[in-house]
């Protein structure tokens, strides 16, 4: 599993490799099509591609697609339509994009995904910037077995449902549970990545399980999601952290602060700066270089112990 340093090594190597420079990058015009801001993830990962354009002078079309596949597609078609040189996009859930990025390859635009996937033929786009979704979850359970000594009925609280990170995470904790009869996933719903949503699902999770008495775990497909759970765990008179654990992923400011609050107790970090490795993607396809098919970041697991010091580096 690869470090974030890791990543930054082999994607500047990818880079270099490619013999890319930044001044070939200069002129080149990007559309991103942003699925919106749901998540301080999401954010993040929108301020750092933008700053990442910025640096290395690339005129940067954005659009915020507040969540909606049409809205998405619609923004690819512009792009197209103004000739970019090409396109990066977050598809906010895996299908109903073969015709679109057909058009984008038939106009000759690289398309390179981020952060998350598209079920389509990888002949339709250049390259997928975006972590293993399935090592996170699969990372998640073995966390959640080792802690309860696998002895647990949890509740998850899954991400926007279709997307790609909702599917592989979901698919990669079971694979784990699934060696563990004592491990039960009692309850599972779309909290849509939101704080909102993961406080609602939670609420409700707690009402049917007699107050909360029966859920041993939360598993959130995301930090926000897990905020909103420990805010609804607080209200129903239990204690987050201990009366219930809680495991997510994202690695936000934020999830460092609950973690040394003792308010959760294990996050898995999610690059958001994927804006460097999808820009030398498209320049070396520009190039006739060969770029591979998945660029892949995975982070580690962030346990309370060192989260009063990630959250003050990180919170700068
Ligand atoms: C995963 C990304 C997910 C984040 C959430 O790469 O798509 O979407 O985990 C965000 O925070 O909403």
């Amino acid at each position: 599993m690869k470090s974030l340093k890791q990543f930054a090594v082999s994607a500047a190597a990818l880079g270099v490799a490619l013999g890319l420079s930044f001044a070939a990058q200069a002129e080149m015009m990007i559309g991103f099509s942003q699925i919106g801001s749901e998540s301080g993830w999401r954010t993040s990962e929108t301020a750092s591609i933008k700053a990442e354009a910025e640096k290395r002078g690339i005129d940067l079309k954005f659009s915020d697609a507040q969540q909606k596949q049409e809205n998405q597609i619609k923004a690819v078609r512009s792009f197209i339509a103004q000739g970019v040189d090409g396109i990066l996009l977050a598809p906010v859930v895996e299908t109903g994009w073969d015709q679109v990025l057909k058009e984008a390859k038939d106009a000759g635009i690289p398309v390179v995904l981020v952060d998350r996937g598209v079920a389509a033929d990888d002949s339709l786009y250049l390259t997928k910037v975006a972590s293993d979704f399935v090592v996170e979850g699969a990372l998640a359970a073995a966390w959640l077995a080792a802690e309860t000594n696998a002895v647990c009925d949890v509740v998850e609280l899954q991400g926007t449902v279709g997307s790609s990170a909702a599917n592989d995470r979901k698919a990669g904790f079971e694979s784990v549970v699934g060696n563990f009869p004592a491990i039960n996933i009692i309850r599972s719903q779309s909290g849509d990545f939101t704080r909102s949503g993961g406080k609602e699902v939670m609420e409700s999770f707690l009402k049917a399980e007699d107050g909360g008495k029966n859920i041993c775990a939360v598993y959130a497909h995301n930090d926000d999601m897990a905020l909103g759970a420990v805010q609804a765990i607080k209200e129903a008179g239990l204690k987050p952290g201990t009366d219930i654990l809680i495991v997510s992923i994202d690695a936000v400011p934020d999830i460092f602060k609950a973690m040394a609050d003792g308010d959760t107790n294990a996050t898995i970090e999610l690059n958001p700066h994927l804006g460097g490795p999808s820009f030398d993607a498209i320049a070396a396809a520009k190039e006739g270089k060969d770029v591979p098919k998945w660029i892949k970041a995975n982070g580690p697991l962030f346990l309370p112990d060192t989260a009063a010091e990630e959250y003050k580096m990180r919170s700068k």
